[in-house]
């Protein structure tokens, strides 16, 4: 199973005894969150709801969080998933509520994060007329949860939500949605527990096969030229220590997608960076060059393979994953192996110590340490005195530290804090990889703190995704949620700003948000959120402001880093082309010349 946490135990009160009540479907739904361990729900009442926030008002187990965006609970609900490894939840009411959190939940699937969302519906009766505020939620995300139910009768609530809960976190986590009839909320039914769930067919695969694991260990031998290609998947299957014990055993290079940052420390000598579009050049040439792809809970995304038909061409591929959909899905598996990375790898190892013949790596190495040497990542400074963004994120790195969990938006301010941060510890970097949701540092942080308030929680957000959901900092502030807010003002959506001056003649249409005339002011925008506001121009004041906003504990901190507007994301590999045609500057292709 997968490793994120779901109980279904008696309570302790009732441990021999099955507990049989008589309560209403709210109550009974309020009952089952609890029973399943369930503290923190992100969400906003309304009508068809309503009968659910009545007995969750009662609840001394259950901490509702009323945000002001049902967006900003889903993208919430996601941040404690990723930070606590529980599943995350989040409310809605029908209509216009259930709609809101169409965003994050497409943004948990792409990402694989367990959250439940519980949406009301309109009574059953009037299901299918039109009534007020009626969506049809399930079918509008069929393609956007991994399972998801329309529940009419009172009696079906807990057992769903049990099987709702364990969907989500086991195998290959992802949301699932519960809505539920009015009428069903307002029934009154019997409530037993422990429920049985009824789920044939569902039986995710995690023991993999030994014939492939041998088959995968007699490759890694043979190979001159491997790869670790890391996927979000080693994380979530907790195989970080499994993963740090093939590496060192074996010697191999190791490369971190945008959703496994972390899961290998950056320091490690073996650690080439993150591969893809603005991958470093030594990850991606290591793609390129390999003979031997070993893809662990990786899918082969595009934005990792660049143009697909030219990528890896010299490579075999082992590809790991539990979802046995993911393989061969966008490049050939020669062996595919469906399992849980942790057994995965640690049976890799043990098949790797068994097997007589090792790899030699050592001419490889010659190569990647050319790259890594001749490429390493860089930037552009300012003689006018502005601040480069870059330069912001290794200060926020070396002063707040690898044990902090950073948040982003998406956009360049996203790729230089994966570039430039240092992750050192699994699950330190939360983002939205696979969706590129604009406004999901703000909720995801505050989700990520209130599950982890031992932590530091730093957003690092854009000055166009801030202001898509910088509301929930009224959320933070009212409920005592001290996150840091990072933001990269470029007064530009810049990542579009960027294809503008690559690819359409710098045509700067419709990215200019004007924030340099302070429309809105970042600093007085925090303080009406009850937040402190910061402000920081110059590239000598970045220490003092980022320190000042770390002694600020009891409060959520925002500081507004005005940045240049022209500061660009390097490396990187055009939409579309080949990782052969990468840039690591405008113009400057790399020289693959320490050839064989
Ligand atoms: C919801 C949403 N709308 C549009 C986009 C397209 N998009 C990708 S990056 C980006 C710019 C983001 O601007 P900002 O937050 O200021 O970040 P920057 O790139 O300037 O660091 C846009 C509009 C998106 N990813 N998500
Ligand atoms: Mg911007």
């Amino acid at each position: 199973m997968g490793h994120f946490l779901c109980r279904n135990t008696p309570s302790s009160a009732s441990r021999n005894e099955p507990m049989t009540e008589q309560m209403t479907g709210a109550q009974a739904l309020v009952r089952a969150l609890e029973q399943v361990g369930v503290d923190t729900v992100f969400g906003i009442p309304g009508g068809a709801i309503l009968p659910a926030y009545d007995p969750l008002y009662d609840s001394k187990k259950v901490r509702h969080v009323l945000v002001r965006h049902e967006q900003g609970a889903g993208h919430a609900a996601e941040g404690y998933a990723q930070a606590t490894g529980r599943v995350g939840v989040c409310m809605a009411t029908s209509g216009p509520g259930a709609t809101n959190l169409v965003t994050p939940i497409a943004d948990a699937y792409m990402d694989s994060v367990p959250i439940v969302a519980i949406t009301g519906q309109v009574a059953s009766a009037a299901i299918g007329t039109d009534a007020f505020q009626e969506a049809d939620i399930s079918g509008i995300t069929m393609p956007i949860t991994k399972h998801n139910f329309l529940v009419t009768d009172a009696a079906d609530i807990p057992r769903t939500i049990v099987e709702a809960f364990h969907i989500a976190a086991s195998g290959r986590p992802g949301p699932v949605l519960v809505d539920i009839s009015k009428d069903a909320l307002q029934a009154t039914t019997t409530f037993t527990w422990p429920v049985q769930m009824q789920l044939p067919g569902y039986r995710p695969v995690t023991r993999p096969h030994s014939k492939q694991i041998r088959e995968a260990a007699r490759l890694i031998a043979e190979a001159k030229r491997p790869v670790l290609y890391v996927g979000g998947g080693v994380h979530k299957a907790q195989a970080s220590a499994e993963l740090f014990e093939l590496a060192e055993l074996t010697g191999i290079p190791v490369i971190t997608t945008l959703m496994a940052r972390g899961t290998f420390p950056d320091s490690h000598r073996q650690h080439l960076g993150m591969p893809g579009m603005h991958g470093t050049v030594a990850a991606v040439g290591a793609l390129q060059r390999s003979d031997l792809i070993i893809a662990l809970g990786a899918r082969f995304d595009d934005r990792v393979t660049g143009r697909l038909d030219t990528f890896a061409p010299y490579a075999k591929v082992v590809h790991a994953d539990i979802d046995p959909a993911e393989i061969s899905k966008n490049r050939h598996a020669d062996v595919p192996i469906v399992g849980d990375c942790k057994e995965v790898i640690a049976d890799l190892v043990a098949a790797i110590k068994a097997g007589s013949a090792r790899g030699d790596y050592t001419e490889w190495w010659r190569h990647l340490d050319a790259y890594r040497e001749t490429y390493a990542l860089g930037y552009e400074t300012y003689e006018d005195g502005s601040l480069a963004p870059q330069y912001i994120m290794e200060r926020i790195g070396a002063l707040v530290g690898p044990d902090a969990i950073y948040t982003a938006g998406v956009g360049q301010h996203q790729m230089w804090a994966s570039q430039f941060i240092g992750y050192e510890k699994p699950g330190s970097f939360i983002n939205s990889g696979g969706a590129g949701t604009m406004g999901f540092a703000v909720p995801a942080a505050m989700g990520a703190k209130m599950g982890r308030p031992d932590k530091d929680v730093w957003a690092i957000d854009g000055d166009g995704c801030f202001q898509m959901t910088n509301q929930e900092l009224a959320t933070c502030a009212l409920e005592g949620v001290p996150i840091k807010v990072a933001v990269i003002n470029n007064g530009n959506l810049g990542m579009v700003r960027q294809w503008q001056t690559l690819f359409y003649e710098e045509r700067y249409s419709n990215t200019d948000l004007q924030s340099a005339r302070r429309i809105p002011d970042f600093v007085k925008l925090a303080e009406a959120y009850g937040c402190v506001g910061l402000r920081c121009e110059r590239p000598e004041d970045v220490d003092d402001t980022i320190r000042k906003a770390m002694e600020i504990t009891d409060m959520p901190v925002v500081i507004d880093f005005v940045v240049h507007q022209d500061a660009m994301v390097w490396p990187m590999v055009a939409a579309g082309t080949s990782n052969d045609d990468i840039k690591y500057a405008r113009d400057m292709a790399p020289k693959w010349e320490h050839e064989d």
